[in-house]
């Protein structure tokens, strides 16, 4: 059953803060296209004043400021936050579900992970301070050398909308545990549970300042962050354009970026599989999030002896995946975000049909729904590699594929993109495996399956993915500046 959506203001310096153009944007439900709440769009003013807060916040005149902090403070506000969104959780998922259109078991998985992340950089930022100071041994003895790690400072947190609040988090948790402070900017096409961050965070207590979630445009709330001085470093998740943009305007201020963009990953699947499992990873690696997310193994390059029982077998499932409103029991495939991004998918497809390829299965609104962003589960073959289907992101539960008769060809088919995200190989072939493995040209590779991820292990890409790790000791790494110091010793003039 649907819920009320809380009406919310920016959240900055630890308060609800009406935007300074008093400006609000409407939130439009993708499963029933009816305007279900609004969210504050907040532009440069507002940047300005959240920046000085977090400014503020980081290094506070003799007080207890967060950059200087012992990694064990953070942690406590950080567990302190994880425990409170568990509280949360149904009502978090249900929120997250509403906004963005993805199934309610899919959202409450994410609503786990975002608690299980913020527990790991909590668990990060303890152990943190035994190694903020690291010897380094250097040829000479007249010198003592050592590296501080520090926090980097006021980050620019921009992310994306396919999973709300958990691509927040994978930000906001390692640049707080980091002794970062930073300012949010989530997508003006699902912010509702980045808000209800804020409410977290005063629930718990975090100092004031500490974190700032300002929703708004890309163009009116995102660029103005990039382009602050005071901003030590942007990371941003989104759209290989929107990256770009991101870089440039970064450039001139010699600004620190980590980009984690689209992708076209392949998923290789070799005739010794067993078709039933096999079947299982093809789908859900590329309907999961209804097809909107940036690692999907959206080409499907299988080999050519089993392509037939294989194809058989998906579209025979594909038929028995459940599209609904993703509030109802057993929905496996919610609308697509937004009126856009549906008719962008939806061209697509039909640019597809129009270069020659076979619309297997899908292809179009599922008849039994009247309202909403839906697209059924989408099968293309007869693809060839020039064919727009193939080369770029679709972001949608649209699956291409090719055949395969060697090794060779799978791998220059799979390394055939200008992206360089994930990669796939199912096969029971270890070795085989292995030397797939190493010939993919891809951040993240998974053997006999797609997509899981865990905040432990380092995500980003490649190529036209973007580059920067995020997760694991490598997402701390992302907020946090190297000073080497080098001490003279051995002389007694001083
Ligand atoms: O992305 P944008 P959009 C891809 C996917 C999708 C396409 C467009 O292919 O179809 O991107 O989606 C902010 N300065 N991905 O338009 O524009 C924006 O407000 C600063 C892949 O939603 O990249 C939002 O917060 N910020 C992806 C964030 O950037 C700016 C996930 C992402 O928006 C800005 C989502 C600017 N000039 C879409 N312009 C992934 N890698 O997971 C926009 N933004």
């Amino acid at each position: 059953m649907a819920i009320p959506i809380p009406s919310r203001q920016l959240f900055i310096d630890g308060e609800w803060r009406e935007p300074v153009h008093k400006n609000r944007t409407p939130i439009i439900s993708p499963a029933t296209e009816e305007t279900i709440g609004d969210i504050p769009a907040a532009t440069a003013e507002d940047v300005e004043i959240a920046v000085e807060a977090a400014r503020k916040a980081l290094v506070r005149n003799g007080g207890k400021d967060w950059a200087n902090a012992t990694g064990a403070h953070r942690a406590k506000y950080l567990r302190a936050i994880a425990a409170k969104i568990t509280e949360k959780k149904s009502y978090l998922a249900k929120l997250e579900a509403i906004d963005c259109g993805k199934p309610l078991e899919e959202a409450a998985w994410d609503i786990d992970d975002v608690a299980g992340c913020f527990e790991y950089f909590a668990d990060m930022a303890e152990a943190f301070d035994s190694k903020k100071k690291t010897p380094v041994s250097v040829p000479m003895d007249t010198f003592k050398c050592y590296v501080l790690k520090e926090p980097l400072g006021v980050v620019g947190l921009i992310t994306p909308w396919n999973y709300p609040l958990l691509m927040a988090t994978w930000k906001v948790a390692p640049a707080l545990a980091a002794g970062c402070t930073a300012i949010l900017k989530p997508s003006e096409l699902a912010s509702i549970t980045c808000l209800e961050l804020a409410e977290v965070c005063r629930d718990v207590g975090l100092p004031s300042g500490v974190l700032n979630i300002l929703t708004g445009s890309g163009p009116e709330a995102g660029a103005p962050l990039v382009s602050h001085p005071d901003v030590d470093k942007i990371a941003f998740t989104g759209s290989s354009a929107t990256g770009s943009k991101i870089m440039t305007a970064a450039a001139s201020l010699v600004k620190p970026v980590t980009l984690e963009l689209g992708g076209k990953s392949p998923i290789v699947v070799f005739e010794d599989v067993d078709l039933d499992k096999a079947a299982e990873w093809a789908l859900f690696g590329c309907f999961w999030t209804n097809g909107q997310i940036c690692s999907a193994t959206s080409r499907l390059i299988v080999h050519e002896s089993i392509a037939e029982a294989f194809l058989e077998k998906l579209v025979q499932w594909c038929k028995n995946i459940k599209i609904s409103d993703p509030l109802e029991e057993g929905c496996r495939l919610g609308p697509i975000v937004n009126i856009g991004q549906y008719e962008k998918v939806l061209k697509f497809i039909a640019t597809a049909k129009d270069e020659g390829a076979t619309i297997l299965c899908g292809g179009a609104r599922p008849q039994h729904l009247k309202k909403g962003f839906y697209v059924e589960p989408t099968i293309i073959t007869d693809v060839k590699t020039s064919m727009q289907i193939w080369r770029e992101e679709v972001f949608g539960p649209v699956l291409c594929v090719k055949t395969f008769t060697s090794e060779e060809e799978a791998i220059e088919l799979a390394n055939d993109t200008h992206y360089g995200l994930g990669a796939a190989v199912l096969s029971q072939d270890q070795e085989r495996c292995e030397r797939l493995t190493k010939a993919f040209q891809a951040g993240i590779v998974w053997v006999n399956c797609s997509q899981p991820c865990f905040s432990q292990a380092p995500w980003g890409g490649k190529k036209r993915s973007g580059f920067g790790r995020e997760l694991g000791e490598w997402g701390l790494d992302n907020y946090l500046n190297v000073k080497q110091v080098t001490q003279y010793v051995s002389d007694d003039s001083w």
